[in-house]
């Protein structure tokens, strides 16, 4: 299958200066992608293909490795998020990797090269996280480097390298059942092997994988939107005020605030039949205790009401956690960010 289906924008414009033409069409393609389903695929990102290539050959000789091998590098106890090699449920494997320095960390060193690989894949993911935020910054018309300058601290993000094994039956088999991510945004690439589903207008899409690009899925935070409460305290009165009334906690820089302008997107994995799926995936997140609701901008600014409550990030991020641990008995009982939405 094609990937006519999902748009494609070639970020090459934002590595030269001058190149005006060429940004505002690619922030065209952009703000439709995400204003309509939240979903879109970049190339020329900034992220050699070569690195990526290496990463998912080691990935695949450690998955292919004996599992008691494997658990060697399963998760310190009492870690705060399970670095390292987790094999849960049968429907994948995976390594999760924190970022590099982070004291519990657990990066397999066979390879031996492995590590390094992964570090280094890390920081370049993150890198053009930050291009891409700015971008979204820009297409959603909020004051420039506003998300940045509030999201600057990357310990919060995660990479993964997953391993879907075949499915036992001709039945469809989900290795990963559908979803919204709870980040701002998420990268994934596909190795080989197709399996990504999003939905669009209603209908599931698969995608095939295409060398050298990632799929940008928008998560919940941008589509009820982050952005400092200091960048609309306009005047040191309104801040006494907040401080008075106790509302302003230094701790909550952020606000959401896309009021749903911008979609989270839904999307699954499918399991392959006959062989192993691989997939590189990078949830680019807010780090921190941060507030989320949505910004003045969406709401009191242009006369709408909130669609959200707003929520301390971690509290959402605790609830979808202990669902992935006691999963919900029906979809209609699962967790969403429509468990802060106020009802219209
Ligand atoms: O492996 C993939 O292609 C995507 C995984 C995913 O959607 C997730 O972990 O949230």
């Amino acid at each position: 299958m094609a990937n006519s289906s999902i748009a494609t924008v070639d970020l090459s414009p934002f590595f030269i200066d001058g190149n005006e033409d060429g940004k505002k069409a690619a922030m065209e393609v952009i703000s439709r992608a995400c204003s309509e389903y939240g979903f879109f695929q970049i190339v020329n990102h900034g992220i050699p293909n070569d690195l990526i290539l290496r990463a998912f050959e080691l990935s695949k000789k450690f998955f292919s490795c004996p599992v008691e091998e494997k658990l060697k590098f399963g998760p310190e106890l009492g870690a705060p998020v399970p670095a390292g090699y987790n094999n849960l449920d049968g429907n994948k494997e995976y390594l999760l990797i924190c970022a590099p320095g982070t004291s519990f960390n657990v990066l397999p060193t066979n390879p031996l090269e492995f590590q390094r690989t992964l570090e280094e894949l890390f920081i370049c993911y993150a890198k053009t996280g930050q291009l891409v935020e700015g971008i979204i910054n820009d297409c959603l018309g909020l004051p420039r480097n506003i998300l940045k300058a509030n999201n600057n601290d990357r310990r919060g993000d995660i990479l993964f390298a997953f391993d879907y094994p075949p499915a036992e039956t001709e039945a469809v088999e989900f290795g990963t059942p559908e979803h919204q991510d709870i980040s701002c945004f998420t990268f994934v690439c596909q190795y080989d092997v197709a399996g990504l589903e999003v939905r669009k207008d209603g209908v599931w899409i698969g995608l095939n994988p295409t060398e050298g690009a990632l799929v940008v899925n928008v998560g919940d935070v941008i589509q009820v939107i982050q952005a400092p409460l200091v960048t609309f305290i306009s005047s040191y009165t309104r801040l006494m005020y907040l401080l008075m009334l106790n509302v302003y906690d230094p701790k909550n820089y952020f606000q959401v605030l896309s009021n749903n302008k911008f979609k989270s997107a839904f999307h699954r994995v499918v399991r392959p039949k006959g062989k192993h799926r691989y997939s590189s995936v990078f949830f680019y997140n807010l780090h921190g205790d941060k507030w989320v609701e949505p910004l003045p901008q969406f709401t009191s600014e242009i006369g709408k009401l909130p669609k959200y409550r707003g929520f301390l990030h971690k509290d959402y991020l605790e609830l979808r956690l202990r669902q992935r641990i006691q999963p919900p008995l029906t979809p209609e009982e699962r967790i969403r960010v429509t468990h802060y939405a106020i009802p219209s």
